[in-house]
């Protein structure tokens, strides 16, 4: 755990390694994410973490370090309804990065295009309990019916114990979707135990599912070489080739106890997706069709 004199945590760390795998040209990150600075970019007041600054030039740098070449950023919840600090990443980054905003679903039609204006693709409604106040589906809902003429996608965050649960809402949503690490299932239960099992049956049920294979280090309480994360999500690669998207997640959000190290994070990428073919769609094809369709 790394905590400053003014109580902000570091949930990243500050020498990652090479990683031995390059990614193919033109690879995007398509989910990371910004903290302030926070002297410009104030915190939420409803914030559950304050983290440390860990703004554009760090996310670029690192981004160059990998082997990557563009960004999806994904307003993180200290930032609140508030999407300045990701706005003003995307203007920093000469085009390569867009983003995924979380709005006040009374936010205007005004605002939304000021927010497509600024590179926004989507927007995000969390519903972990520990990281949002609340998570009201009929507001929801109507927010997502007002995307639509923009062209964006609703991306989804919760965990698998509420999964049965989200299904009416995730159905209703008219919108193409895309769920946050894969709705985080126990993947000590491999591919076919019961997260897994019921996760494809979700997909299964929409073709404009799409889920982000991310996260090894929040999903795989074994840690590094992430096995059981490999063995459960490899396949999910293979038979969902062209619904699929990989993000590093940095900074890492709350993982201050577990800090993940970036190189090796992407160095699991030739292991979940093994051929070039199925690299090229989780890390090129699927995340520009969605977000660079423009
Ligand atoms: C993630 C995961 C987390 C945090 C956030 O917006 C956020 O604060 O997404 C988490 O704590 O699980 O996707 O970054």
């Amino acid at each position: 755990m790394s905590t400053d004199a003014n109580g902000r945590i570091r949930s990243w760390t500050l020498e990652p390694s090479k990683p031995a795998y390059t990614p193919p040209p033109g690879a995007v990150d398509a989910h990371c994410h910004v903290f302030g600075p926070m002297a410009d970019f104030p915190f939420s007041p409803k914030a559950k973490y304050l983290p440390q600054d860990a703004g554009p030039e760090m996310l670029f740098a690192l981004r160059d370090r990998l082997g990557f070449e563009r960004n999806v950023i994904v307003q993180a919840s200290c930032h609140g309804t508030d999407n300045a600090a990701t706005l003003n990443a995307i203007a920093q980054s000469n085009g390569k990065a867009r983003g995924v905003a979380v709005v006040d679903p009374a936010i205007s039609d005004a605002e939304l295009d000021a927010l497509h204006a600024g590179g926004i693709r989507g927007i995000r409604f969390n519903f972990l309990k520990r990281l949002v106040d609340d998570a009201p589906k009929d507001k929801f809902l109507e927010v997502a019916r007002r995307i639509v003429r923009l062209n964006w996608h609703v991306v989804i965050y919760f965990e698998a114990d509420i999964l049965e649960e989200m299904k009416p809402f995730i159905a209703a949503l008219p919108t193409l979707v895309v769920i946050d690490h894969m709705g985080r299932p126990d993947v000590s239960q491999g591919p076919n135990g019961t997260d897994m099992t019921a996760f494809r049956a979700l997909l299964d049920s929409r073709d404009d599912i799409w889920v982000k294979t991310t996260c090894p280090d929040r999903l795989d309480s074994a840690g590094e070489p992430y096995d059981d994360f490999v063995a459960s999500v490899r396949p999910l690669v293979e038979d969902y080739p062209d619904r699929v998207l990989w993000g590093t997640d940095w900074p890492h959000p709350n993982m201050e106890t577990r800090i993940p190290d970036d190189g090796g994070l992407v160095d699991v990428i030739p292991r979940i997706a093994p051929t070039a073919e199925l690299q090229r769609k989780l890390l090129v094809d699927n995340p520009m069709r969605l977000y660079w369709a423009d």
